[in-house]
């Protein structure tokens, strides 16, 4: 590559030099406007959050985000909306429900969503893998879960004995943006079903909301792991329903960011379940009981995402690129594409923050003073089963 070098007389230096205060002088005031737009955000407290996830329980990753919520003092959790993911949805609804009644939380709803993602299917998926490879990790369609989508088994920490609200995650959740307009931060942890029926129903969903913060997508984790070492633009939550994830990373957000597998793999919850085994509070008592000491499911995943949206600083380096998913029905089907300003297609696509490098000591301090705090507005929680 070759560089075009002007030779500058005497005015040209002083036309460079005035050009570079005034840039200076912008760059200031840029930086004068975001200080004071991010402690005009901090201000907002609590934060209106809706958490939707594929709460597979007890215990967990998916867990363990919604307790981040319940805990946190700053957060007003305006509803859980449900969509099958790591499990189906009927079961998630009752681990979700059991959740808030073992921390006393009840006066939180459960927002039934999707219980199949948009286009993809079991069947087409399991033929596809004879083509193209075995998928790693696809949650409720895991060859061990034998359960029946609508089947609710006896659930280890007990079954619950309140309901789901009749009202669906969709419908929720365009209705509370238009009740608390550029308020709601929407949080997404799992296939993005639910987010992007809420966009279709209502194309100003998104405008409306505050911001999207998910866990999902992956860019170039360093790992040595089976799940991403061929695989490294594959993640569960976009993988499931990439339609889904489509359509909800190019809606017209104010705000996303994303926590990837980049950032997720370089915390481990094991250190956070080992300070608080001790603890006595309701969330680490419940948490230290069901946590998965399974290998990779060990990860700061969803807590991370949760995590960092009440304290950003916890996020050390980020990339700020258009986001959208490979659709073709091939080998990449349900990939996380990403592209720079320069390389952009011409679409409508979005920039998104991902979220790559954690301090991880500060989440580890964050998580561990929010899990063995008592639970703000508890009342009444049932005791954790005894067995
Ligand atoms: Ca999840």
């Amino acid at each position: 590559m070759t560089k075009n070098i002007n030779v500058i007389g005497k005015e040209g230096a002083h036309l460079m030099l005035s050009n570079l205060l005034r840039s200076w002088s912008s760059n200031l005031l840029t930086i004068a406007f975001s200080l004071a737009f991010t402690i005009a955000s901090n201000a907002q407290v609590p934060h209106y959050i809706i958490a939707d996830q594929d709460a597979s329980g007890p215990g967990g990753s998916d867990m363990a985000s919604l307790l981040i919520f319940l805990q946190s003092p700053k957060v007003n959790l305006l509803g859980i909306t449900i969509v099958t993911g790591d499990n189906w949805r009927d079961v998630e609804i009752a681990h979700t429900l059991r959740l808030l009644e073992l921390t006393g939380r009840t006066d939180v709803k459960v927002y039934p969503g999707a219980a199949f993602p948009l286009v993809r299917t079991q069947a087409w998926t399991n033929l596809s893998q004879q083509i193209y490879g075995k998928i790693n990790y696809m949650g409720a369609w895991n060859q061990e879960n034998k359960q029946a989508w609508d089947e609710v088994p006896s659930l280890e920490e007990g079954n619950p004995t309140t309901k789901p609200s009749v009202e669906d995650a969709a419908h929720f959740m365009v209705r509370m943006v238009h009740q608390y307009p550029h308020q709601v931060t929407i949080y997404g942890a799992g296939p993005l079903t639910n987010i992007a029926i809420a966009i279709r129903l209502d194309p100003h969903f998104a405008e409306l909301a505050q911001q999207l913060v998910i866990m999902g997508g992956s860019l170039n984790p360093q790992t040595e792991s089976e799940e991403w070492i061929n695989t490294p633009r594959r993640e569960f939550n976009i993988w499931f329903d990439p339609e889904a994830a489509s359509i909800t990373l190019t809606a017209p957000w104010a705000k996303i960011t994303t926590t990837t597998i980049d950032a997720s793999i370089q915390a481990h919850l094991s250190p956070v379940l080992h300070a608080i085994a001790q603890s006595q509070s309701i969330p680490a008592r419940y948490l230290v009981k069901y946590a998965h000491h399974d290998g990779d499911l060990d990860y700061v995943w969803d807590e991370l995402a949760a995590i960092t949206l009440l304290d950003t600083a916890i996020t050390r380096r980020e990339r700020y690129v258009y986001m959208d998913v490979n659709l073709n029905h091939g080998p990449a089907y349900g990939d996380l594409l990403t592209w720079s300003d320069s390389r952009k297609p011409q679409l409508p696509l979005q920039k998104v923050h991902a979220q790559i490098d954690i301090d991880v000591p500060r989440l580890q301090k964050d998580l561990i003073e929010l899990f063995t705090s008592p639970t703000p507005n508890a009342q009444n929680p049932v005791p954790l089963p005894a067995h």
